[in-house]
């Protein structure tokens, strides 16, 4: 029993590491990429400012961690985007629900390139309806019809999620079906 004890306790070794994505994030300015992230590193967010360039994060989850590179969204960023595509293995695109008109006009024609990206058109996509707390948010259904999601992403794998950074207990949830994804894919690819 002591012998049992002792083994338990002592010998267990490290756990088993967990695997690594690289993951980019897009959307546009405001649409609150660094506050999510943020939120999900447990860091404060008081003072956060518009990305300039890029940053990158290790966001850890519990069966795996996402390396997250944050793209800026201002105007004079975004035309640098595809740059930054290669090497990711999946994308999250976060959008303000509760944006003007012509803000979410923008924001159907980025998510529209992206999926269409050489560099990403394969890869699973996290799409977060950001700002849901908004009153003038629109509905994840309004979004999706909006977004034309349904025909545009078919045969490709993607999650579109509401979500505001007040409850991240759902933006986790989210995050981990994209995990799932990744790890689907990473198998497909591991038997070819
Ligand atoms: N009400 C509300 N405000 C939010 C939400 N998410 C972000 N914000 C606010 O929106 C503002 C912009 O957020 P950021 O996280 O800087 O947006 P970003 O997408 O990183 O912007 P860029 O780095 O310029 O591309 C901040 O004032 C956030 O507090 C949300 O879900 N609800
Ligand atoms: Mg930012």
């Amino acid at each position: 029993m002591l012998d049992y004890c002792f083994r338990t306790l002592c010998c267990k070794g490290p756990p088993p590491p967990r695997p690594e994505y690289d993951v980019v994030c897009i959307g546009l300015t405001g649409s609150g990429k660094t506050s999510l992230l943020s939120r999900l590193c447990s860091e404060a967010t008081d003072n956060i400012v518009p990305t300039t360039g890029f940053s990158i994060k290790a966001v850890p989850f519990q069966n795996a961690i996402l390396n997250v590179k944050e793209l800026g969204g201002a105007d004079s960023i975004k035309k640098y985007w595809s740059r930054y595509y290669q090497g990711s293995q999946g994308v999250v695109f976060v959008l303000d629900s509760a944006s003007s008109e012509e803000d979410l006009e923008v924001a159907r024609t980025e998510l529209h390139s992206a999926l269409q990206h050489p560099q990403l058109c394969t890869l699973p996509f996290l799409i977060l309806a950001n700002h849901q707390d908004k009153p003038a948010a629109r509905s994840v259904q309004e979004i999706k019809k909006y977004f034309e999601l349904e025909p545009l992403a078919r045969g490709k794998s993607w999650i579109l999620e509401g979500s505001t950074v007040d409850n991240m207990t759902a933006v986790k949830e989210s995050f981990a079906q994209l995990i799932h994804l990744l790890e689907e894919k990473d198998q497909e690819t591991g038997r070819i």
